[in-house]
């Protein structure tokens, strides 16, 4: 077709591979929509999904991949660990998209170890000897998840990161941390047979949190509390 004249140009958003569209444009950032929100030609790259352990590490080591997203759930997952620390698990977005990952009492969820910068979200992490386990790992972000019936929800080794607005339930100990400072904010931590919350040696080293709820706290105490902001049996709903 030949244009003569000016093409078309919307007041907003034109000039760029989609000129009806504001919000497609090369300065915006790509999502999971199925068109090429970006203009650099490719839809949704950097969106990689699976439906295995296995099939979750290799996405994970793929440098093409910035967001895995699991999009089954694994159950009884026999011995070994699930997501054993991918080489390339830096900078990503690991999204379970409300999907279990399930074990059978021994070994790890989730392992980190030496990995940073990666968001954990919307996991449903059960029955394995440590849920999440971070060691030397830094700036990592665990948020939203469901972590219940392990032996060690949350296990925190020489790390720092964020832990918020997860539930934390019915594991032996649910938040556990040795040298390692965290920011902790709005999880709920409650129904945990030793400990919600317990460090090395009572030592919380320059971790801090609020607005969290627990009953058996080993000595954290939310910003200017004793303990949790909330205990279990206050019920407060607070995500
Ligand atoms: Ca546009
Ligand atoms: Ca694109
Ligand atoms: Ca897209
Ligand atoms: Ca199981």
């Amino acid at each position: 077709m030949t244009v003569i004249g000016n093409p078309h140009v919307c007041q907003n958003g034109g000039n760029d591979c989609n000129d009806d569209n504001i919000s497609i444009n090369p300065g915006t950032e790509e999502l999971y929509n199925g068109v090429d929100d970006n203009c650099n030609g490719e839809i949704d790259e950097g969106y990689c999904t699976c439906s295995s352990c296995d099939d979750c590490e290799v996405k994970l080591n793929d440098q093409t991949c910035s967001v895995v997203m699991l999009t089954a759930s694994i159950m009884n997952y026999p011995g070994s660990i699930c997501i054993n620390t991918p080489q390339a698990f830096n900078n990503k977005i690991f999204d379970c998209m409300g999907h279990e990952i399930d074990g059978t009492g021994s070994s790890y969820g989730i392992y980190l170890y030496g990995k940073s910068r990666n968001t954990i979200k919307n996991c449903i992490i059960t029955d394995w000897y440590r849920g999440i386990y971070l060691r030397y790992s830094s700036n990592n972000n665990i948020a939203n998840n469901i972590v219940n019936s392990n032996n060690y929800g949350v296990y925190l080794y020489s790390s720092n990161g964020v832990l918020e607005e997860n539930e934390i339930s019915d594991n032996s100990i649910g938040i556990y941390s040795s040298r390692s400072s965290s920011t902790i904010n709005s999880n709920l931590v409650c129904g945990n047979s030793r400990y919600d919350f317990y460090a090395y040696r009572s030592n919380w080293q320059s971790s801090s949190g609020n607005n969290n709820n627990c009953s058996v706290p080993d000595g954290w105490n939310d910003n200017g509390k004793r303990g949790c902001t909330y205990r279990c049996s206050d019920m407060v709903h607070i995500f």
